[in-house]
């Protein structure tokens, strides 16, 4: 048993005990974890940034940034973001020359929600200008083409994009953490469910291919193989709009656009539609893993591109 103990995968995690987990590695590896609050939420919840890097080599690193759930209802998301951590930890190789910077509950209101009352919650704890209706979707709120195609201005929808772009305590500590980094981000990663696609911009249109597409793809398709390889599962690869639907101010459009980073990936995790969003919690750790097999291999992308 490690002194810092470890993530549990065969049920799923209470954002307590996330919590405690994170503030357990950074006491006991602060060389190795740092842990910051980006923001608070209505609730009174934390936002986490949890940082994984070999501190004792003192370099401006490469930064590749993973956020997870964003939306309450996808359960494997954080659970994914905490696995990595996990593994980051002892995996020396992977953070002499990269710093990660992991969000792995961007929406803990939503999570607490989602596993206390209505486990079909998607969105935040806000209240809207319509009393009956309450949150906003944070994967809609990000600030590029907001509230435009797949995204919707009325509050009792499940993609309702808010009262402004970043209106949301949630997506403004993503804004945050991620243009602190902004010149450093080599790659910029967000866990969902359910679907299993790997994904990249655009999103909010298929109009317009983005300039990296090739690349884009390349890396995507190495991800998929690596996951079928070692876990069995076939992933789609393709721009969002395209492989899912057309859908604006989601994060990794606004990531793409703000930062330029060249690797930027929505992963739908398991499953296909058998169990959807309520993935037993017997598949926690195998769903897990794909999230892992997939970073590892963009981290590898990563650090050939930086030598
Ligand atoms: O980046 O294009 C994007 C966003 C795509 C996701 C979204 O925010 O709507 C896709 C959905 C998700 O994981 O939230 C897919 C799931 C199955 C859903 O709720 O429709
Ligand atoms: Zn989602």
């Amino acid at each position: 048993e490690l002194a810092h103990g470890s993530s549990t995968y065969d049920r799923y995690m209470t954002f307590k005990e996330m919590e405690n987990h994170i503030d357990a590695l950074s006491t006991h590896l602060p060389n190795k974890v740092k842990h910051k609050v980006k923001g608070k939420t209505l609730e009174g919840h934390d936002i986490h940034l949890v940082t994984v890097s070999d501190y004792t080599i003192d370099e401006d690193k490469s930064v590749i940034f993973v956020e997870g759930g964003i939306h309450a209802r996808e359960w494997i998301s954080p659970a994914a973001a905490m696995n990595l951590i996990d593994h980051l930890v002892e995996s020396p190789a992977l953070t002499k020359h990269i710093e990660w910077h992991i969000m792995p509950v961007v929406n803990p209101d939503g999570y607490v929600y989602s596993k206390s009352w209505d486990r079909l919650w998607r969105k935040n704890r806000s209240g809207t200008w319509f009393f009956f209706c309450t949150g906003v979707d944070l994967n809609r709120n990000f600030g590029f083409h907001w509230a435009g195609d797949g995204a919707s201005t009325n509050p009792c929808k499940q993609n309702y994009a808010g009262e402004s772009q970043f209106s949301e305590k949630e997506s403004k500590a993503v804004r945050d953490a991620v243009l602190e980094v902004k010149d450093r981000i080599e790659a910029y990663v967000t866990f969902h469910s359910y679907g299993q696609y790997i994904m990249y911009p655009w999103g909010h249109t298929v109009k317009t291919q983005h300039e990296n597409h090739e690349s884009l793809d390349k890396v995507g398709q190495a991800m998929a193989k690596a996951i079928l390889t070692a876990e069995g599962k076939r992933y789609k690869v393709g721009p969002a709009g395209k492989v899912l639907y057309v859908a604006s101010g989601a994060s990794d459009d606004w990531v793409a656009n703000v930062t330029g980073a060249p690797y930027i990936y929505t992963i739908e995790l398991r499953d296909d539609g058998s169990y959807g969003f309520i993935l037993p919690e017997t598949k926690i750790q195998a769903g897990v893993n794909d999230a892992w097999v997939a970073m590892q291999v963009i981290a590898k992308e990563v650090m050939d591109q930086s030598n």
